[in-house]
């Protein structure tokens, strides 16, 4: 136990994205003890070269007793067709253009020493910290943590304590504090928050991510957010939801807000929640957009009319494949025609937004007639919607530690025990994306074909051709 006086949190480097992790984990140390001295220090913003610099001048002036590096991201390859590390990788493996393979390679050189090194430089800003101030006490957590927290431990100095832990008691036991009973609940204080994060007005304009509960019961074989968050759902008085909204809309004039929330949709108590949270924002009056995952197969009329009134702009929808038996090896619990329904559903009552359509090509259990399910399920969507409003994303499963897919890959092999899922070698990448033969090469070669053209569109023109190639084999 330290009881410090004064903490100063830092959000470590990762693309700008509102720091909800520590803006929360900080208004709930407040809560807990409002007499601390509390700072929030946002290391996305600044150039990468003055970090180092900017983290000094706050200590030095902060003074604090305590540091508290918050670490988000660490993947940075992302197993989406908008992620260039991964059209590099495609294009490499899969291209059959000698000219285009090697820029591709270049390429992916710069994606591998960008990754390590900001890899690297995360680290290494730590343990700058804590070699220059041998007085003061370091922590370290946040959702990178709770998922690679072992593996980083040996990368940083052993006074830096990290708390990889869903609850935060471990932590307020450090603080000499009783965790909050309910510590999804941050209290959040914009007045505070303004004063110790001075650098918020970054984010005025920007969207704003809000938790209106945590956790998911769901087993979805390749996701790892009920490890992330845990299996058990707990959700937050809606009425503190909707007054965090109305907060960042009238003192912030927030315009779009994104549900940080696993799922939206994942056990029947979330649906009386999130009426009560969107009935709230009508209620109030609150004119937001909104944004968040959803698992559309729940949806029903009402809800659908709810969402729309209070400003749902964008949907992710996990479909998955359009074969039922892919779904069910993914585990998603979810039927085709029910997520066609709940498509209906949304129509219907007057949505207008866009629909991201998560795909996982080549899931165990994938066939050449399971694509061409899909690729029909993407079409009967489309109609329902509207072509260009409906968004194809190829999401290669990526095999995360902590998941089904992580111990399905090592039982049969595809994995060795004591693999390093940190590995940014192209040769790991795409070990660690699952796309195994026999359809992994008409995919890839698929994709590749899709990378060499407009950003837009990927989607699309990836079902395009690998439907294009199926009919071939049959003529
Ligand atoms: C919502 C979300 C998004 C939204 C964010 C919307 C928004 N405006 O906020 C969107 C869709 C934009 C997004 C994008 C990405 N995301 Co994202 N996202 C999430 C998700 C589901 C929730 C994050 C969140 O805000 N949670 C709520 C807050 C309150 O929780 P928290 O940050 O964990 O903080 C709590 C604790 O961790 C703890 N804590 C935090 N810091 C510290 C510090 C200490 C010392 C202690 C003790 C505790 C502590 O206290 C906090 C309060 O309880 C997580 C998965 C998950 N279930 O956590 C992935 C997740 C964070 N995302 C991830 C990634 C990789 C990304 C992308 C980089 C993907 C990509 N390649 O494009 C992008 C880019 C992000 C960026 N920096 O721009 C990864 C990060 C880990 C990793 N594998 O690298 C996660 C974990 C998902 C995953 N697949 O593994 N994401
Ligand atoms: S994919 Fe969605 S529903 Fe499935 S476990 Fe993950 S968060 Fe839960």
């Amino acid at each position: 136990m330290i009881k410090p006086s004064r903490i100063l949190f830092v959000r470590l480097p990762c693309k700008k994205v509102y720091p909800l992790g520590p803006v929360y984990l900080m208004s709930l140390v407040r809560r807990a003890c409002p007499s601390l001295e509390l700072r929030l220090l946002d290391l996305a913003l600044p150039l990468r070269s003055e970090r180092s610099g900017i983290l000094e001048r706050e200590i030095a002036s902060f003074r604090p007793d305590l540091v508290a590096f918050s670490w988000r991201d660490i993947q940075i390859f992302s197993p989406q067709d908008p992620d260039g590390a991964l059209r590099d990788a495609f294009v490499f493996f899969h291209d059959p253009s000698p000219f285009r393979k090697i820029a591709a390679a270049f390429r992916g050189l710069r994606d591998i020493i960008t990754y390590r090194s900001s890899l690297a430089h995360n680290a290494g800003l730590i343990r700058a910290a804590e070699r220059k101030h041998p007085a003061l006490e370091f922590a370290l957590g946040g959702p990178s943590i709770r998922i690679f927290g072992d593996r980083l431990a040996s990368r940083l100095p052993a006074r830096v304590r990290i708390f990889a832990d869903i609850g935060l008691g471990g932590f307020f036991g450090l603080l000499g504090l009783e965790a909050p009973s309910d510590e999804v609940e941050p209290g959040l204080d914009l007045a505070f928050i303004e004063q110790a994060f001075p650098q918020w007005t970054a984010y005025r304009d920007e969207i704003i991510g809000l938790q209106s509960k945590r956790g998911c019961p769901r087993s979805c074989l390749y996701c790892l957010y009920g490890h992330i968050e845990g299996r058990s759902v707990v959700r937050r008085d809606p009425a503190g939801v909707v007054g965090e909204i109305a907060s960042y809309a009238e003192r912030w004039g927030t315009r779009r807000i994104w549900f940080a929330d696993a799922q939206l949709l994942s056990e029947s108590g979330d649906r009386p929640h999130l009426v009560a949270v969107l009935s709230g924002l009508l209620e109030r009056g609150i004119k937001v957009q909104w944004s968040g995952y959803l698992r559309i197969d729940e949806l029903d009329a009402e809800l659908a009319a709810l969402m729309v009134a209070t400003g749902l702009c964008e949907l992710e929808v996990s479909l998955g494949s359009g074969s039922q038996d892919v779904v069910d090896e993914l585990a998603l619990g979810v039927s085709v025609e029910d997520v066609m329904k709940g498509c209906a559903i949304l129509a219907a009552a007057g949505y207008k937004g866009r629909i991201l359509l998560n795909l996982s090509l080549n899931a165990p259990g994938e066939s050449a007639s399971s694509l061409l399910e899909t690729i029909e399920a993407v079409r009967r969507i489309r109609a329902i919607f509207g072509g260009s409003r409906v968004l194809p994303l190829v999401f290669f499963l990526a095999i995360q530690p902590h998941t089904g897919l992580e111990r399905r890959a090592l039982a049969d092999g595809h994995l060795k025990a004591g693999y390093n899922p940190l590995s940014v070698m192209p040769w790991n990448v795409l070990r660690l994306i699952y796309n195994p033969p026999p359809l992994g090469q008409l995919i890839g070669r698929a994709c590749a074909r899709a990378f060499a053209g407009d950003p837009e569109g990927v989607g699309e023109r990836i079902l395009a051709s690998i439907e294009a190639e199926l009919a071939g084999r049959h003529r």
